[in-house]
């Protein structure tokens, strides 16, 4: 089992996108067991971007991803590598890169807004879901389609 961090970052409930980017994922057989509306806290933001501390764009960064609620998403692949599928579905960092389908690709232009975050290693996928969730709020259900993913 294997599993990925994910989070609509700040507008994209302005823009009334969150079912669209959960239904993508869905529509890929990935598995959702965690799921919630919350605000991102200076410190929070801090441990979650420290790896970019020091660049040029960290401030803002963090200025953004705590600016509005976001909406934070865990997902789980029972015979699969989640991260890859998950990053395939997300794009590219930057949305002029990032193919047409996927969800950078077609929902924003700005690589500082660039709607979703998503783990980029079952390492990081780890440390951002205990950052992000308590054990009791993940639910691994039984998945009664997984023949079909
Ligand atoms: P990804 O989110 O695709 O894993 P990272 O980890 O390199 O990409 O960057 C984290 C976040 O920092 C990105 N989602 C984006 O919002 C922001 N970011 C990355 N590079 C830039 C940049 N050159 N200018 C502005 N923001 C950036």
């Amino acid at each position: 089992m294997t599993r990925c961090f994910a989070m609509c970052k700040p507008g994209v409930l302005n823009r009334r996108l969150v079912g669209q980017v959960i239904t993508r994922l869905e529509n890929k057989g990935l598995k959702l067991v965690g799921l919630k509306l919350m605000n991102i806290s200076k410190e929070l933001a801090s441990k979650h971007y420290a790896e970019h501390q020091g660049k040029p764009f960290y401030d803002e960064l963090v200025s953004y991803i705590t600016s509005a609620p976001v909406v934070a998403m865990v997902w789980q692949m029972d015979n699969d590598d989640c991260v890859t599928l998950v990053r395939k579905v997300v794009g590219a960092t930057k949305p002029s890169e990032a193919a047409p389908g996927t969800i950078r690709g077609d929902f924003c232009s700005h690589t500082s807004h660039n709607i979703i975050h998503a783990s980029d290693s079952d390492a990081s996928a780890e440390r951002e879901i205990n950052l992000f969730f308590k054990p009791e709020e993940i639910i691994d259900w039984k998945d009664e389609a997984e023949c079909w993913f």
